[in-house]
């Protein structure tokens, strides 16, 4: 366990693991949506990572500003409160971690405990203060299309086919109308990570929900999932769906590249003294 020099506290590899597993603990809740956090957690990893810029080397998770308003009040932040309030038990458990570490190792363990690929991670962020809250707007907005999707992505330094493989995320969790206005989850197994996202936009139906709220699809045998403008976008364009197909029919190499896309977007920005990066045992192993 963390060394003590000179009155400074050293965490080791096994501090973060024990980290890791508090938060593993608190993941499983019957009362909320489908029953775990995991969804909401994954979500404030990676917005407070997919703000970074390459060009001006601005936002990414260094910093953890969505603390601070205005980024907390953006529009695509709604409802990550949730997430932020959970991990708040155990910052104040852990008090050496720095949010921005916690927030991102969350989202690493969030993903394990769901089933997903082990996503080696490194800690090394450091908290920053309100004055280095990104703009509006840098995250994507789902009523859009390829374009969109490309110009956000490749702000970040992502390519066609990170983006795809990222987008996989979807998997999990769902659509609240009181957060985006768009409802309801995207795969019957909102909890697990697979590569069911892709199989469902290739194999089912899509048509437009009939409904008051944003444009959103629904499939038309049990209209019991949906699909986002964007999500559709990723079959419409040829060279996105080139990589649709390929994780739709291997599940091993979605989640190969989904760890290496969600493990650098957890590190866009953050200026890393050391190379070393840890793999934490899951609650599975
Ligand atoms: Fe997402 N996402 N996301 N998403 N996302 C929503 C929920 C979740 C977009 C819009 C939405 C990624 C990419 C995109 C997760 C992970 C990731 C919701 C619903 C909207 C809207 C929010 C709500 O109402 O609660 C758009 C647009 C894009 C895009 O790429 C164009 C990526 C890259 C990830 C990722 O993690 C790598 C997760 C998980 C959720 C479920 C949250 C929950 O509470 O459940």
């Amino acid at each position: 366990s963390g060394l003590k020099t000179g009155g400074v506290f050293t965490p080791t590899k096994d501090d973060f693991q024990k980290v890791y597993n508090d938060v593993a603990e608190l993941l499983e809740n019957n009362e909320y949506d489908d029953g775990s956090y995991g969804p909401v957690v994954v979500r404030l990893g990676w917005h407070a990572s997919g703000t970074y810029d390459k060009d001006t080397k601005t936002g990414g998770s260094n910093g953890a500003t969505m603390r601070f308003a205005p980024e907390s009040d953006h529009g695509a932040n709604a409802g990550l409160k949730t997430a932020r309030d959970l991990l708040e038990g155990i910052k104040q458990k852990h008090h050496w971690i720095t949010y921005s570490d916690l927030w991102t190792l969350a989202a690493v363990a969030a993903i394990q405990e769901m089933g997903g690929p082990k996503i080696p991670w490194r800690p090394g962020r450091k908290d920053g203060d309100v004055s280095a809250c990104t703009p509006d707007g840098r995250l994507p907005d789902a009523s859009k299309d390829q374009k969109h999707i490309r110009a956000i992505f490749y702000r970040m330094g992502f390519n066609d086919q990170e983006i795809v493989a990222l987008s996989g995320a979807h998997a999990l969790g769902r659509c609240h109308t009181d957060r985006s206005g768009f409802d309801g989850p995207w795969t019957f197994s909102p909890t697990m990570l697979t590569n069911d996202y892709y199989k469902l936009l290739l194999e089912e139906k899509w048509s437009w929900k009939k409904w008051n709220g944003p444009k959103q699809f629904e499939d038309v045998s049990t209209k019991s999932l949906m699909m986002l403008p964007t999500d559709m976008a990723l079959i419409k364009d040829k060279e996105f769906r080139k990589h649709v197909e390929r994780y739709a029919k291997d599940n091993d190499l979605f989640f190969k590249d989904f760890a290496d896309a969600f493990g650098r977007l957890l590190e866009l920005g953050v200026p890393f003294e050391k190379e070393e990066k840890f793999i934490f045992k899951s609650t599975s192993d």
